[in-house]
């Protein structure tokens, strides 16, 4: 057994992957009480020829030094790949693999929940119920007046393959039009809906719900600031399913409170977990979910399966079947 490829990885993922990888592989899989320290995860890598890892899990050179040369493939369970300093795999021939198109349509469809329960304030909705203050606020026809999606504008930040699958959702919704931006415009034969390609402020302008759907790089940090809540409507509504650090946090704050923008949805922000004692939890307004838009039960599974034939491909020296490099 010592023969066998080594393989860390840093947390659970779905059994049924792990037990192929086991099949083939010698793995340690971090579990356990608390979430890998870095530390842990420093320590784990050292001597292994693959790594499982996520988004937490930041891959650099204090991470590949600590794995050692015999390092050959790392498998990031996200289609997100701003933890990773692919440049540097690239130098040390070092092969990632990771998840594009199987998580699309449960990210989509995420990204339309959040849309629809920010619309319909539906956080606000549950809890008047528990609060049991139903039957006097009920009393006035706007109690919890929400917005409709038809008829109204759709801001999208980056239509790539998740950006375009919640466009798509969202145009059964007989909304007005919809709106992208981007580095650049889709070929049309690539936009079935016929959004229109925008500047970012053209879109922050005319948006009654701006979906933000991008990768994060360097470019687009704090994209979301001050400026950028100012130009939207009052009563636009943001959905983040892409990455916290593209909105600057304390900036929706200020601008949920002061009713520059309308609601916020949430399933990324900075950091991750998100501190119960941050202050856009005490914003009813605020609807966060804990960075689950990929987390179906076929999702998940599938994602782990795709990870494993890449991580399996990288040690038997064959093309990964999902290859960033
Ligand atoms: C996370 C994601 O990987 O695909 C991405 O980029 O952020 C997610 O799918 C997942 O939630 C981590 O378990």
């Amino acid at each position: 057994a010592s023969q066998l490829p080594k393989v860390f990885v840093v947390r659970s993922f779905p059994p049924e992957g792990i037990s192929r990888l086991k099949q083939h592989c010698q793995v340690t899989v971090h579990e356990g009480e608390h979430t890998a320290t870095r530390q842990e995860i420093l320590d784990g890598a050292r001597g292994m020829d693959a790594l499982f890892i996520y988004p937490q899990v930041k891959i650099d050179k204090e991470l590949l030094d600590a794995a050692g040369s015999q390092l050959k493939v790392i498998g990031t369970f996200s289609v997100g790949l701003d933890h990773i300093d692919i440049d540097l795999c690239k130098e040390r021939g070092i092969k990632v693999g990771y998840t594009p198109d199987v998580l699309t349509t449960a990210t989509a469809e995420a990204g339309v929940a959040l849309v629809m329960a920010t619309a319909r304030r539906i956080q606000e909705c549950i809890q008047a119920v528990k609060d049991g203050v139903w039957g006097t606020a009920w009393d006035n026809a706007m109690w919890l007046a929400g917005k409709e999606i038809a008829g109204s504008v759709i801001g999208i930040v980056g239509l790539g393959r998740i950006g375009l699958a919640i466009a798509k959702r969202l145009a059964a919704f007989e909304v007005s039009k919809i709106l992208y931006t981007g580095r650049n415009p889709r070929p049309e034969s690539a936009d079935p809906i016929g959004a229109e390609f925008v500047t970012f402020d053209q879109l922050l302008e005319q948006s009654d719900f701006v979906i933000v759907a991008c990768s994060a790089n360097d470019s687009n940090k704090g994209l979301f600031d001050e400026s950028a809540f100012k130009k939207m409507k009052r009563t636009a509504i943001l959905v983040n399913i892409s990455r916290g650090v593209v909105v600057d946090q304390d900036a929706l704050y200020n601008a949920l409170k002061s009713g520059e923008i309308g609601a916020a949805g949430l399933d990324v922000t900075t950091p991750e977990p998100l501190p119960t004692s941050s202050p856009l939890l005490t914003l009813p307004n605020c609807l966060v979910t804990p960075h689950i838009a990929s987390c179906t039960v076929s999702t998940r599974n599938a994602m782990c399966e795709l990870i494993v034939d890449n991580i399996l491909a990288g040690l038997e020296g064959r093309p990964l079947k999902t290859p960033v490099c």
